[in-house]
């Protein structure tokens, strides 16, 4: 939940607000692909439809809807590689916490990527597919930024203080790192230096969620400054910060279409969470989902 960075971060507050069971979707259809299915784009996001969190896909107008995981453990947060072949994710079936999961599309090779007695999650690949930016709460107290490389190995901490750091996503020159802490979106250098906030710190009002446009030059996040819960847009350098939904309901986790022309996020305008897409000025908002259970964190594939 955009509101719950006490503890655990997305996790802890999406697993606490699930409602009641779902009936099934259209995920578990049998419409077995051939050879010669056509290049598409999909989103990918993380529903409880199925009674726990699994991580699904659709096409980008919400159509055909199916699951990648099936298992009794809470997956979440799936992040797209940047060439389309793999997705990531976060569950906790492997023990009572979560760690870092990649397996391909069709939801075969999974592999773990971290190993420890604390949260691993919200990993997102670098565009050069080499490195992860991660959310760790490993070395105690509070939830940090971590890096890594793309088979789990040099695992290293970037950041390191008293309040829970979450949400990192690399711009796309792979130079610097957007992120969420002390209730503002900050930025980095990728090593983890000059780390400086590009929303205002100087109001109660937090904003979180970044994810940084394909081109480099704008970053999309949540902010609750007006009321409720928003998409805003802003220049890289923090500027020009221009609210692009507006409704008395939560919207948040801005995703941007890898071409940039759209952005799908979650909202709860229509009683309970949904994936929505719109054009990135915010005109023609459309729901993907439809179901009373929790549909959340959308990322976009490449076109593949
Ligand atoms: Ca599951
Ligand atoms: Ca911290
Ligand atoms: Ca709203
Ligand atoms: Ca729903």
């Amino acid at each position: 939940m955009y509101a719950s960075w006490t503890g655990f971060g997305r996790l802890a507050g999406r697993a606490a607000a699930v409602g009641g069971l779902a009936l099934v979707g259209a995920g578990c259809g049998d419409d077995n692909p051939t050879q010669s299915t056509p290049p598409k784009i999909d989103i990918a996001f993380y529903t409880d439809r199925d009674g726990n969190f699994e991580i699904y896909l659709m096409n980008t107008d919400g159509t055909g809807q199916t699951n990648l995981t099936n298992n009794a453990a809470s997956d979440q947060g799936p992040a797209w590689s940047p060439d389309g072949s793999k997705v990531a994710f976060s569950s906790d079936r492997d023990g009572s916490t979560s760690e870092i999961y990649v397996m391909n599309a069709d939801g075969t090779g999974l592999t773990r990527l971290t190993n420890n007695s604390a949260g691993d999650y919200g990993a997102q690949w670098s565009l050069d597919g080499s490195k992860f930016a991660f959310v760790s709460g490993r070395d105690g107290g509070n939830d940090e930024i971590y890096v890594m490389n793309a088979d789990g190995t040099g695992q290293t901490r970037l950041t390191n203080n008293a309040t829970y750091d979450s949400a990192p996503t690399w711009s796309p020159d792979g130079t610097k790192i957007v992120y969420h802490t002390s209730s503002q979106v900050y930025v980095m250098n990728a090593d983890g230096t000059g780390q400086a906030p590009l929303t205002n710190s100087s109001t109660e009002a937090e904003s979180f969620d970044p994810d940084w446009s394909p081109d480099g030059t704008k970053i999309a996040f949540g902010s609750n400054r007006d009321g409720n819960s928003e998409i805003y847009v802003m220049n890289a350098d923090g500027t020009g910060q221009t609210r692009v939904t507006n409704n008395a309901t939560a919207d948040y986790e801005p995703a941007w279409s890898r071409d940039g022309s759209q952005i799908a996020f979650t909202s709860q305008r229509d009683g309970n969470e949904e994936i929505y897409v719109m054009n990135a000025d915010g005109t023609g908002q459309t729901r993907l989902t439809n179901n009373p259970a929790s549909d959340a964190g959308p990322d976009w594939s490449p076109l593949r």
